[in-house]
């Protein structure tokens, strides 16, 4: 069966069964997770989950980051009504709900929502090129999504403090070894 490629506003879809492969497709704003973009990475991840031709969801980045974060430029004029009228945490929530198994296929950025992004997925493959890092603090706020706790889990509570409060970024080859071996290699 040939690839069916389906193109949404800010997701193309490639669906390879039982192999779907999502790319976040804002190659010009570094994939910025906008409210947009969120609803329908939702919207298509609750779709793969629902079709039984589909075993397994890829999810990369167009361009040449995952995900730098979430919008700064939207998130700039919001204001709280904006934040609770959006729903932006639910569009989360759905995320953490796809049954199916997820893996983020991460190459260059992957900052802030796109490393709680990543952090969501059941796996992470990273190439040689990616750099993680929650730099929300050098904006003035924590991460929001998720990211402290998954953080923590994935790298113990000091170095997830560590990445948290200096910003700083970190290699795939940092990443890899902070999380060690699997125990399977
Ligand atoms: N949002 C919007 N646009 C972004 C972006 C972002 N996060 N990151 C990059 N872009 C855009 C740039 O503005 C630029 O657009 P133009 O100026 O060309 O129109 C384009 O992508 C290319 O970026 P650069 O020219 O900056 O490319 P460089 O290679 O020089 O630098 C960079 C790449 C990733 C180092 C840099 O772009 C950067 O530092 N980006 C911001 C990364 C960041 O701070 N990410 C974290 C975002 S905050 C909440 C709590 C927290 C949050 C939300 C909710 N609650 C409690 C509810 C926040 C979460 C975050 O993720």
């Amino acid at each position: 069966m040939n690839d069916q490629i389906i193109a949404r506003e800010f997701i193309e879809l490639v669906k390879k069964p039982p192999i779907a492969v999502v790319f976040l497709n804002r190659p010009e704003a570094l994939n910025a997770l906008s409210v947009g973009l969120m609803r329908n990475l939702a919207e298509t991840l609750e779709e793969l989950d629902k079709d039984d031709n589909i075993g397994v969801i890829v999810l990369s980045g167009k361009g040449r980051a995952f995900a730098a974060g979430a919008d700064i430029k939207e998130m700039s004029g919001a204001n709280e009504d904006d934040f609770i009228s959006q729903d932006r945490l639910g569009n989360w929530d759905r995320l953490r709900s796809i049954k199916k198994p997820v893996i983020a296929a991460v190459h260059g950025f992957a900052l802030g929502g796109g490393c709680e992004l990543a952090l969501i997925c059941d796996i992470i493959i990273a190439s040689e090129d990616a750099q993680f890092g929650q730099p929300e603090i050098l904006i003035g706020v924590m991460p929001g999504a998720g990211g402290t706790q998954r953080l923590a889990r994935a790298v113990g509570k000091y170095r997830a403090m560590e990445i948290a409060l200096t910003g700083r970024r970190i290699t795939a080859q940092e990443a890899h070894a902070l999380l060690g071996e699997p125990e399977c290699c």
